[in-house]
């Protein structure tokens, strides 16, 4: 077993892992830029390195500053959290390189599944269903247009190097093809030094549900279980929750069963996640993969009692997994709480907070960094908590929620707190009958008292 991890991460993230390290004997590394020398997971750590001022790729993105850290402090293993380096090949290899552990997936998964043609492909190979369109990478303009007239309009154009809507284009008539091509393959080009598109039947108003997958070093995998992400604001989670309200014993059995044989023809390692679409029929179709730690990772250990950060420490030093699938006991909805003005686009809101009330009591779980004197800096993410409830049933869940929120008091910063206390008492929301389009049609409610 590792004796010291270093946490290649900031935030609540870190503080997670940190957690799970001292619960497990582990000793803790903290890395962290100048502005976050105040940050509770430097003071929660063992021992703490700066390595670099705040901007993320001077800091938590210097490869060179992050691998000095482990070395000095001679750390035997890297968990990169989610974001920043957590799904970048090349540290996944400078990590294998330096005789680091990476608490993550191997170089060629990342590129593999980050690949999201070469992804699909795999999928496909493996048997889980994907949605009809082009055998891989389109090679011109022509076979971009002959594939759309085969599979017919709607379309989507995908980036293969993009991934959570960079690069990717609705397009719903033939005379806006040539036009939808040429300005994606310039962002995917501009963004990802790659202009590879592939094309996809348009599936309209899907849900996202993705199931939480663990594999480990014998080549085992198992299911933890599906959770519900649809309600996304610009390709950005503002909630999710387990088990979904439009899932059935029958496709959760299903979906289950293909992400599982999807990770066992790829011998995944550790905890990733596939993300499928659901059309209102219930069909499913293979996404992308995560081969990282998510951020709403924390209402799946709710629902089945369960350390997922823990899980992935136990895979990568080679311990095998029970392999048991589960089945949500409970119900958990998680609300991503960022330091943005809903009435005001959710633009971001940084400062110093200067009274922190944190909500609790049975069923409340808060996942936050932040604390009464704390500063937002504008450096980085915006998210400052997770609060998440649980409890028997969803409604139960939801009241439990509602009276979290009321109790949870920030000041000195603007957050999304009363967007999340609106969609509680949302007619749609709490029918379940929400997809990804959702938060096309919501408006605050500028008449509420906060
Ligand atoms: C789609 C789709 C409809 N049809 N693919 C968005 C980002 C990336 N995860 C893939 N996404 C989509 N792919 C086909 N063939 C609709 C979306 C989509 C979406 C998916 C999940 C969650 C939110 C979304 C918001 C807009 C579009």
């Amino acid at each position: 077993m590792f004796k010291k991890i270093l946490i290649a991460n900031r935030g609540e993230i870190a503080l997670r892992i940190i957690r799970t390290c001292r619960e497990m004997g582990i000793k803790s590394v903290a890395v962290y830029s100048t502005a976050d020398e105040e940050s509770l997971h430097v003071r929660f750590a063992d021992e703490a390195v700066c390595i670099g001022p705040a901007p993320s790729h001077l800091s938590y993105l210097k490869m060179s500053n992050i691998i000095a850290a482990a070395e000095i402090t001679n750390a035997d293993a890297i968990h990169p959290g989610y974001g920043f380096l957590s799904e970048n090949a090349k540290f996944s290899k400078i990590c294998q390189e330096h005789g680091i552990k990476f608490i993550g997936a191997s170089p060629e998964m990342i590129d593999r599944m980050g690949d999201k043609a070469s992804a699909k492909a795999t999928m496909k190979a493996a048997g889980v269903p994907t949605v009809p369109g082009s055998e891989g990478i389109l090679e011109s303009f022509e076979e971009c247009e002959k594939v759309a007239d085969e599979i017919g309009y709607p379309v989507m154009l995908k980036a293969t190097a993009g991934g959570g809507g960079k690069g990717m284009r609705a397009v719903w008539k033939k005379e806006n093809l040539k036009k939808a091509w040429d300005s994606a393959r310039q962002e995917s080009a501009a963004a990802f030094g790659n202009d590879g598109m592939y094309m996809e039947k348009l599936i309209e108003e899907p849900r996202h549900i993705e199931i939480q997958i663990v594999g480990d070093s014998n080549g085992q995998a198992c299911h933890l279980s599906e959770r519900d992400c649809s309600i996304q604001r610009r390709h950005q989670k503002l909630t999710e929750e387990t088990p979904s309200p439009f899932m059935t014993d029958k496709l959760r059995t299903e979906m289950g069963d293909a992400a599982v044989k999807a990770a066992e023809f790829i011998k995944y390692e550790g905890a990733g996640t596939i993300e499928f679409l659901v059309d209102k029929h219930r069909n499913f179709y293979f996404m992308e993969m995560n081969t990282r730690i998510q951020v709403e990772h924390p209402i799946t250990e709710q629902v089945i009692d369960y350390d997922l950060i823990r899980e992935q420490i136990l895979v990568a030093a080679g311990i095998p997994i029970s392999g048991k699938n589960y089945t949500p006991k409970l119900h958990s909805i998680e609300c991503r709480i960022n330091a943005e003005d809903p009435y005001n686009d959710f633009r971001p809101s940084p400062g110093k907070i200067n009274v922190l009330h944190a909500p609790g009591g049975h069923g409340v779980r808060l996942d936050t960094h932040v604390y009464a004197g704390y500063t937002i800096v504008p450096n980085y993410d915006s998210m400052i908590a997770k609060l998440i409830t649980t409890a028997q049933t969803r409604e139960e869940a939801i009241s439990k929620m509602k009276r979290a929120l009321d109790e949870f008091v920030i000041e000195g910063i603007k957050t999304t707190i009363p967007f999340h206390r609106q969609l509680m008492d949302h007619p749609d929301y709490i029918a379940g009958n929400y997809t990804t389009a959702f938060m096309d049609t919501f408006k605050m409610d500028e008449t509420v008292e906060d």
